[in-house]
């Protein structure tokens, strides 16, 4: 899998009245280098219309394309990936599906998850949430960043920690150990997305993270 340190998901909720293509393109020529695309209420004309567009958006700018949940819109459109919660499909099954060559990524949320997705044959996971978030419904109690060092020291696959990250304590996320870091709402939702994902850029190349 190629490496990735930046990894933005898409929140539309974030961005009323701006379009999402537009918004994932600032990120992207900002120095995001992993989009997934999350969506949560819309059907799933609408899912693969979005996936289509992000797909050729991805193509164009050479950054991974990773769809969530949907398996069925991930193949359609030809992503690079699929990333699946403790909930959805076993990791077991979404490998049958996607084949070997194909990017597979779960959400843990404590060690034992972590391992087995490791076990499982996963391409990286997700850590968190690291700190609180409201961008995602159900999610469980922050894991913090003392958790990070432990899954560092543990877990031999890439991870990439997400929760609740933003500008001002990211530096505590990379330090703990993690070298990819994942947003929502501090990326989308920002006025200036293109910068925002500049500073991050910044600081993950100041820490030695390309
Ligand atoms: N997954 P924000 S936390 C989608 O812990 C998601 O697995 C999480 O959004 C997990 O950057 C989360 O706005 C929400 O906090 C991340």
């Amino acid at each position: 899998m190629r490496e990735f340190q930046l990894y933005a998901i898409t929140g539309e909720e974030f961005h009323p009245g701006r379009d999402l293509i537009e918004v994932m393109e600032e990120a992207i020529l900002g120095g995001v280098d992993i989009i997934q695309l999350r969506d949560k209420t819309s059907s799933k004309r609408e899912v693969l219309a979005k996936a289509k567009a992000l797909r050729e958006l991805t193509k164009k700018h050479d950054v991974l394309f990773i769809v969530n949940d949907h398996i069925d819109v991930a193949l359609a459109v030809d992503a690079d990936g699929i990333h699946v919660g403790q909930d959805d499909l076993p990791l077991e099954d979404a490998r049958r599906i996607m084949g070997p060559d194909k990017i597979i990524g779960i959400s843990t949320h404590k060690i034992e998850e972590a391992r087995e997705a490791e076990a499982g044959g996963a391409d990286y996971i997700g850590v968190g949430p690291i700190f609180p978030t409201k961008s995602k419904v159900d999610v469980v109690d922050p894991v913090t960043t003392a958790y990070i060092q432990q899954v560092a020291a543990e877990i031999n696959i890439p991870f990439v920690a997400i929760g609740g990250i933003k500008l001002h304590n990211v530096l505590q996320v990379l330090d703990a150990g993690a070298k990819s870091v994942c947003m929502i709402s501090e990326i989308v939702g920002a006025n200036d997305v293109k910068g925002v994902c500049e500073e991050f850029k910044q600081i993950l190349t100041a820490k030695g993270h390309k």
